[in-house]
């Protein structure tokens, strides 16, 4: 089938749609990856048709017919494959997803690793996948409840975890019997394209080719019409708020489920008693790390004031020794944003936040003499609560630090924007801690302690409340997500007593 020998990253143009039947047609267009390091050609696609999408649709209820029927431990197997062939090329596809989204190459591996051990844990869950027998009020009943394979799952991911965020959507779909269509990043499409090509080859040595299919766009088109289309019952999507209240929108109206992982503010606190040492680190990796552009990146620092000087000053201190340029080159430690575009809201950011009164205290620029002009300074910016622009999530390595005088006060600026990701507290004290993850403290759907925000391990739910869109994806039990659940009721016995105690006779 055409498309097969041209799957491969390097080799120029590849082709746009992939199920069951490869390659099954494009409409023309083309997509060119962009590298944000220095501009060169990543690679090239055709973008999906219309005549595309209709095929790989009506081969994912195809396949899912009789995918739905192996068992669960089997499914797992050959998810463990999957996992296998994530393994054996870590540093290559890493390396890939440095070169086309641009973060380090300790990150870009460790996006891979993240899909290994979500492939690791799928496996487990394969044999895991427990129901409950409930007792019954009545005479020789028992009830049961179990749990199906829903059906195609369409899967949108944003370009900042080009392979991980659609592993954790796509290894759980697939133990659980569903089967995955995933419509990546238009930033991102050659990560895409490399990382389904292992999961689909491993399937297709075993009859199943159509469990992984790949949509390639260049817009929203088919994003949108994934959502819109009743055949697909999971639509989990990653990214903007405002993109992911379209998709829940137009995928309620049709009564479907879906899974959101938006916008974060995330803030960190430190209080007086914090160790430094560790504030310090943790705030470097979570402001700094892939650039700031993490949903679960740190974007307020929420600091005492009887520490500020001294917090300001060292974080000052290590960022002048955060070395940034090509993330593939040993030692850098920050890498380019990801297009101009995002440069534009970094620059409009700071330009906002000093109209509101915010005081630069380092960095603020983009940088020149770089191989591409999407390079810029981490930055921090002595900010207050009432700053409207510390409303807002910027993805870019900015940090607005707020003077705090007590942790209820800390709580209750952590708490008061829109989005509810992720969340952090440094402190030594365990009453402080307590308050901060009780249920009068953070109201997101991640709460640290003595860490950052970012680099959650996956064997936890994934996700956060209020704007961020309320989904759970990955680790303890997302799964039920790709389930549809059956309560069962038998009699086994030879009279009909009614629930409730109604006689109706
Ligand atoms: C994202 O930015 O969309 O917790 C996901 C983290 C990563 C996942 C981030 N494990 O930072």
């Amino acid at each position: 089938m055409a498309g097969e020998e041209d799957g491969n990253a390097q080799n120029g143009t590849l082709y746009s749609a992939w199920g069951k039947q490869g390659y099954v047609g494009q409409n023309g267009r083309k997509l060119r990856s962009v590298s944000p390091i220095d501009g060169q050609v990543v690679g090239e696609l055709l973008v999906a048709s219309d005549e595309c999408y209709e095929a790989v649709i009506e081969d994912a209820q195809e396949v899912f017919k009789e995918w739905r029927k192996v068992p669960a431990p089997e499914r797992g197997k050959i998810v463990r494959e999957i996992g296998n062939g994530f393994r054996d090329s870590k540093a290559q596809l890493g390396e890939l997803v440095s070169r086309e989204v641009g973060k380090i190459r300790a990150e870009g591996e460790g996006e891979i690793q993240e899909a290994i051990d979500i492939a690791d844990f799928s496996v487990g869950l394969s044999r895991q996948l427990y129901g409950l027998v409930i007792q019954s009020e009545r005479l020789d009943h028992r009830m049961i409840e179990q749990w199906h394979p829903l059906g195609p799952v369409g899967v949108i991911s944003a370009f900042n975890f080009p392979v991980a965020v659609w592993a954790w959507n796509a290894m759980v779909a697939a133990v659980c019997g569903d089967v995955v269509i995933w419509k990546p990043s238009n930033l991102a499409p050659i990560c895409a394209v490399t990382a389904n090509e292992i999961a689909r080859s491993v399937a297709k040595q075993y009859g199943f080719e159509g469990v992984f299919s790949l949509l390639i766009d260049d817009g929203d088109t088919l994003g949108k019409r994934l959502a819109a289309d009743p055949r697909i019952p999971l639509v989990s999507a990653t990214g903007s708020c405002e993109m992911g209240r379209s998709v829940s929108e137009v995928v309620g109206r049709r009564l479907g489920r879906s899974i959101l992982e938006l916008g974060g503010n995330n803030a960190v606190t430190i209080l007086a008693d914090a160790d430094m040492d560790l504030a310090i680190a943790g705030v470097l990796f979570g402001a700094v790390g892939t650039a700031g552009q993490r949903c679960t990146s740190i974007r307020r620092v929420l600091v005492h004031r009887s520490v500020q000087d001294e917090f300001t000053s060292r974080l000052k201190k290590t960022y002048q020794q955060v070395s940034i340029g090509d993330p593939l080159v040993e030692g850098v430690l920050m890498g380019p944003l990801i297009n101009q575009r995002a440069v534009e809201s970094y620059e409009l950011a700071i330009k906002t936040a000093i109209s509101q009164g915010g005081q630069v205290l380092y960095g603020g620029s983009v940088l020149q003499d770089m191989p591409s002009g999407n390079f810029v300074e981490p930055t921090i910016i002595l900010a207050s609560r009432d700053m409207p622009i510390v409303q807002e999530e910027t993805f870019a390595p900015i940090v607005f630090v707020i003077p705090i005088d007590t942790l209820e006060e800390a709580i209750s600026i952590n708490n008061e924007v829109r989005q509810g990701l992720s969340s952090a507290l440094f402190t030594r004290d365990m009453r402080s801690v307590e308050q901060f993850l009780a249920s009068v403290g953070s109201d997101c759907g991640i709460a640290n302690v003595n860490m950052g925000t970012s680099g959650a391990e996956i064997g936890g739910a994934f996700g956060g409340e209020k704007d961020t869109g309320g989904g759970r994806e990955s680790g303890t039990d997302s799964w039920k997500q790709y389930m549809r659940r059956q309560t069962c009721s038998i009699n086994y016995g030879n009279k009909m007593p009614l629930a409730q105690g109604i006689k109706f006779s």
